[in-house]
């Protein structure tokens, strides 16, 4: 991982559709997938990797036509799972993606503080349902009410909506994600 100066552990990966991200508690938990295509690398590692100490997250978002996009924010840890995976994120925000995670517009969207819901565990700020299985769009994931930013959406599909809007409004857009964390 040799983007911004290397160093980087990547949490998140999507490279194809092999791997379905449609998962239940104890596998975002543990984490599911293959290091050489497509993983989300377990909230528990993800705890580990960002306790007492601050790091760097760096999203990335590849399209189907060939751009390349990106965002970076200079804060960024997650909570225990006695405390449901609670993503923390602030600092600045910057890349060509725009942020869509910090709500900077609508404070419904506001991921940051937000615990982490899955299909069988609604901790989302939604009182209407879960927001991890609403209109077939299954993924765990830091769900506000419900998000403008989820990269753990059904692969290649109809009902991935608003992956990172507003620059990536529909799932099919997508060829490849990447989500990096770094120390600092
Ligand atoms: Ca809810």
């Amino acid at each position: 991982m040799v983007t911004e100066g290397g160093g980087w552990t990547a949490i998140q990966r999507r490279v194809s559709g092999s791997v379905s991200f449609d998962r239940m508690w104890s596998d975002y938990k543990n984490g599911f997938g293959f290091p050489n295509d497509s993983y989300w690398i377990g909230n528990d590692v993800i705890h580990q990797l960002t306790k007492g100490r601050n790091s760097s997250l760096y999203v990335s978002i590849t399209l189907t036509n060939g751009t390349k996009l990106y965002e970076l924010y200079n804060q960024f840890s997650v909570a225990d799972e006695t405390n449901n995976y609670r993503l923390f994120l602030g600092g600045t925000a910057t890349g060509t993606l725009g942020d869509a995670m910090l709500g900077t517009v609508f404070s419904d969207y506001d991921l940051s503080g937000m615990a982490f819901s899955t299909p069988d565990r609604d901790n989302d700020a939604w009182s209407g349902g879960n927001c991890a299985v609403v209109f077939n769009m299954r993924g765990g994931w830091w769900f506000n009410s419900c998000h403008l930013a989820f990269l753990n959406g059904p692969w290649s599909s109809t009902y991935w909506y608003l992956p990172w809007a507003p620059t990536v409004n529909d799932g099919r857009e997508i060829k490849e994600t990447l989500m990096m964390i770094k120390p600092h």
